[in-house]
């Protein structure tokens, strides 16, 4: 066994690991801000994790950084001795020249990792202050996400999450010329890149305020506080499992009794449910599946397999990367669309407010969905159906600005069968796999001349594995093959294997981030990690359904009065007309 010394504590080691892998693993605190270690990240540029190594026999010491520098048996190894200290000291000194120093008004304050690190090692004043005269890109020209520069230090974190997870490239760092920092590939600004699909994991992974959601608090609040409109909100099925972690609750803890307590305090009108809209995709998306296998049978021309279109990130890369893949999108709306399409058509008369009064405003898990809501082919003459789109962080930012502390909040219900209703199959739609399920417990009730699936939990599409696969049992329309796929690198190497012909599906889940919403790139983020919380999130979200007591979409008594005194049926003229839509650009 290889031994080495780390302050004078001897820890053991694999060969090849470096040194900085073997302090992780031995839980000696080691300061970065470019190694990444869940996407095996260790550029070497931010050189913040330097230590002072002692070969065996060796009286003189030399500098190194451990991200970079694999470790020998028999060395000593200081992380925080004087010598450590002082030239970390003067390395951050360097880079917060090259920062500008606006923390206040940060979208990173408070939850900033270079403040984390100045702090960890010992910088006692700020060395160089007003003197950052640089005066480079601030891009908030996409719908979700904005790029500040001035903020970025090159640790390239972002680019990597892009490339590796993602599979796509849009940003790289431009290391020269005025631009220093984080760009785009190929274009000048966010609005006008050919790649980037607005699914915000670069968000997830910057250590500073260089990315982060375009912040729409302000916009909301002069919503709430207009006496003249009523605001409705809507939470997508994520939230409730997420928001928690911003007020340091337990990750995974289902907060929604809270947000509605929270949400009612600051003057909200209505807090509505996206979950019940996932509800009304099923009854479309599962009607239009069954449509399309049955023309099959019948021999007509279909597009099959059908893709599910609520993940805005999926529906984006569809178009950039995939157009292909266009006529085979489901047509029926995301939920937060048909929530939207739904409130703004139902709710006037409903509520007795004319709809020019009404403010939707989306809790997402998401930055794409900022987009989503702005796509003209989702919009009416009358206006826009969702009028502004928070992400989960923002939710977070825009209670404390008005003093709620989620910890103070007392559970409240809410008023039901006002777009409230929702069965086990809608709450499950927040995680990979979950609008699979949803979609074949009602799939298979329809077939079955109303017979519940058993059992209920569809096992082959739970869980985290990256691409999933399954046979469905749909009664006269035989068995259908389905696959469930999260994360685009992922999806992108399973369209190829199905284009090769060696694997086919009739019907298949995309979800652009991995583990689905749940690590959206709107949700809280953990510092120095990567969806470290994915897996309890996902637990919570299985938890809810199984506290439902009704769990098919097609039994949402709200949702079969909704069809029954509004819609007429599934896949009817009006449901056409509010619940689908062309994805062309
Ligand atoms: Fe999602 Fe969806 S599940 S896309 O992940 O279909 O964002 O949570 O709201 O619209 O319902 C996100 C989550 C969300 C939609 C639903
Ligand atoms: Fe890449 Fe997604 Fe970030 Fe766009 S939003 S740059 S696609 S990680």
């Amino acid at each position: 066994e290889n031994f080495a010394w780390f302050n004078g504590q001897k820890v053991s080691f694999q060969e090849g690991q470096t040194i900085l892998q073997v302090a992780k693993d031995a839980g000696v605190f080691i300061p970065t801000l470019c190694a990444f270690m869940p996407l095996n990240h260790t550029p070497g540029t931010c050189r913040m994790c330097l230590v002072e190594v002692f070969d065996e026999g060796e009286e003189t010491g030399h500098v190194v950084t451990a991200c970079t520098t694999p470790i020998k048996a028999g060395q000593r190894i200081f992380t925080r001795n004087e010598r450590v200290r002082k030239m970390q000291q003067l390395q951050m000194k360097l880079l917060f020249a090259d920062h500008e120093q606006d923390c206040k008004s940060c979208a990173r304050h408070g939850n900033c990792e270079l403040q984390d690190v100045a702090l960890f090692i010992g910088m006692t004043h700020t060395p160089t202050p007003n003197t950052f005269v640089a005066n480079r890109v601030f891009d908030d020209s996409s719908a979700g996400i904005v790029r500040d520069v001035n903020k970025c230090i090159r640790c390239g974190r972002c680019v990597e999450v892009c490339r590796q997870v993602q599979g796509i490239g849009a940003l790289t760092i431009d290391n020269f010329g005025t631009m220093a920092g984080v760009a785009m590939t190929g274009a000048k600004r966010w609005a006008d890149s050919a790649k980037c699909v607005q699914c915000g994991q670069c968000t997830l992974v910057c250590p500073t305020g260089a990315l982060s959601e375009k912040d729409e608090t302000d916009r909301v609040l002069n919503m709430i506080d207009d006496p003249e409109t009523v605001t409705i909100f809507q939470l997508a099925p994520a939230v409730r499992v997420t928001l928690g972690e911003e007020f340091g609750m337990t990750p995974g803890e289902n907060v929604e009794p809270l947000i509605v307590y929270a949400l009612k305090h600051i003057g909200v009108d209505y807090v509505m449910d996206t979950n019940f809209a996932a509800d009304v995709t099923i009854m479309e998306e599962g009607t239009e599946l069954l449509e399309r296998l049955k023309a099959r049978k019948e021999d007509h021309e279909v597009a099959l397999p059908m893709f599910t279109s609520c993940c805005p990130g999926w529906v984006n890369y569809v178009e950039k990367h995939a157009p292909m893949v266009m006529e085979y999108l489901s047509t029926t709306r995301s939920p937060q669309a048909i929530f939207g399409a739904l409130a703004k058509a139902l709710l006037p008369q409903k509520l007795n407010v004319s709809r020019d009064k009404l403010r939707v405003i989306s809790v997402m898990p998401c930055t794409a969905k900022k987009g989503e809501a702005l796509r003209p082919t989702l919009a009416r003459e009358a206006g826009p159906d969702v009028d502004a789109v928070l992400t989960v962080r923002e939710l977070a930012k825009l209670l404390r600005r008005c003093g709620m502390h989620l910890k103070n909040c007392k559970p409240m219900a809410r008023d039901e069968h006002l777009f409230t209703d929702y069965t086990g199959a809608g709450a499950i739609f927040g995680t990979t796999g979950g609008v699979m399920e949803a979609a074949v417990r009602t799939a298979y009730a329809l077939t079955h001349d109303g017979q519940s699936m058993k059992p209920m939990v569809f096992e082959p599409t739970r869980g985290l594995e990256g691409v999933k696969e399954a046979t469905v049992d749909l009664g006269e329309l035989g068995e259908i093959r389905v696959a469930v796929v999260h994360g685009l690198a992922r999806t992108q190497a399973l369209l190829d294997k199905m284009s090769r012909g060696e694997v086919i599906y009739d019907f298949v889940e995309v979800m652009a981030c991995p583990g689905g919403c749940i690590s959206g790139g709107g949700t809280p983020r953990k510092k120095n990690n990567y969806q470290p919380f994915s897996r309890v999130r996902q637990e919570a979200i299985y938890k809810i359904d199984e506290e439902c007591a009704i769990r098919e979409s097609h039994k949402n008594p709200e949702v079969t009065a909704l069809y029954a005194e509004t819609l007429g049926a599934p896949g009817s003229h009006l449901a056409h007309d509010l619940l689908h839509c062309e994805y062309r650009s």
